[in-house]
């Protein structure tokens, strides 16, 4: 029987339908900004996300990283909270590229407010670094996928104009936060100056993201995506995958949040496994196996060896996402296993 491959949205593969639009996009050379894909994929997601302009770009970590770099100088401040994706999962590019340092706020379940943020300002003198911009993600990874309440980014936004910063969006699942909230893409994001979104996650896309802000700043990020090599030639057979992820499995990514909280809530204090329920929100839950009698390693080679695919996400914790090629007959398999391993 086939693995259920439960590591992450990325691993989904595209559809027949997109696919099929893949082979039949038009191209042109994108460097040169002649690529008719790509030049309607960025119209597409600058007008989803109500910004005056996107960019194409290889991929998430790329976005977040030309977003920074573009709003930084070497030696500011990024306000992040601690478990912050950028400063995790991008090879340190953040102290690579921009030279920018971060100031963590450890957040309730990924959420930082804007007090915390206050306290944590730099006031003007020489010797400080230089406060300069507050970076959120929504959903947010490390916290298993949580929503970034829309009340709480607009507190953090009149705290950032009043203190002259500027705020980025590491948006990679986005699509999930709007679809379990209700709350429109344009919506969450008209708060930020830069936002990055992903195509390669939860829409099932084989490659890509895209970044979203201001004429101007979208004009800088196009000139550092060419200087960090992300310049693409005739990528239309992707941006084309882009759009068809966006049109037709955008509605679906409720199916995933249902499934993910099924498996937790079926999983939640059986056989040791604990979940914090409060943190599954959309296509994500951690699982933490402390109690059990696994430790990590030997519980994802068990795992693996009876049919599921799970990441390691820590010390004591597992990570399963669901995703476009994750189906109901799935998860109750997933289930058994589950159950098999944790209470033998
Ligand atoms: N996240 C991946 C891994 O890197 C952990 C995953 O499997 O979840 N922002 C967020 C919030 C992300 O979760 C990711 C990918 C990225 C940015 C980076 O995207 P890519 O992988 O396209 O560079």
């Amino acid at each position: 029987m086939a693995l259920i491959d439960l590591r992450s949205d990325t691993v989904t593969r595209p559809t027949p339908g997109m696919r099929r639009a893949m082979a039949e996009a038009e191209v042109g050379d994108d460097v040169f900004g002649e690529d008719p894909t790509v030049n309607r994929l960025q119209e597409l997601v600058a007008e989803m996300l109500g910004a005056e302009a996107a960019l194409f770009v290889p991929s998430g970590t790329m976005g977040n990283q030309i977003c920074l770099y573009c709003h930084t100088q070497p030696g500011d401040e990024i306000i992040c909270e601690a478990g912050a994706h950028f400063l995790h999962y991008e090879a340190g590019a953040m102290a690579a590229l921009s030279g920018a340092q971060a100031r963590t706020i450890v957040g309730h379940r990924g959420v930082i407010t804007a007090p915390q943020i206050e306290e944590v300002l730099r006031d003007e003198a020489y010797y400080f670094p230089r406060s300069r911009l507050i970076a959120l993600e929504n959903t947010h990874n490390l916290a298993g996928g949580t929503i970034f309440p829309l009340e709480e980014i607009q507190q953090i936004r009149r705290l950032a104009e009043r203190r002259g910063l500027a705020m980025h969006l590491d948006g990679a699942r986005l699509w999930n936060a709007s679809a379990a909230s209700g709350i429109a893409l344009r919506e969450y994001a008209r708060y930020f100056d830069s936002v990055s979104v992903c195509f390669s996650k939860g829409l099932g896309a084989p490659i890509g993201s895209a970044v979203a802000g201001a004429k101007d700043f979208i004009a800088r990020a196009r000139r550092c995506r060419k200087m960090f090599g992300g310049g693409m030639r005739q990528v239309g057979i992707v941006a084309a995958a882009a759009i068809y992820g966006m049109e037709h499995q955008r509605e679906r990514l409720v199916d995933d949040h249902a499934r993910a909280r099924k498996l937790a809530e079926t999983l939640h204090e059986r056989g040791g496994m604990q979940i914090d329920l409060a943190t599954v929100q959309t296509n994500i839950a951690i699982i933490n196996i402390a109690e059990t009698k696994l430790a990590v390693p030997m519980a994802v080679e068990a795992l693996k060896k009876a049919g599921v695919l799970v990441a390691p996400f820590g010390a004591t914790t597992l990570r399963v996402v669901t995703h476009l090629d994750v189906n109901d007959a799935d998860i109750a398999r997933v289930l058994n296993i589950f159950q098999k391993i944790f209470s033998s």
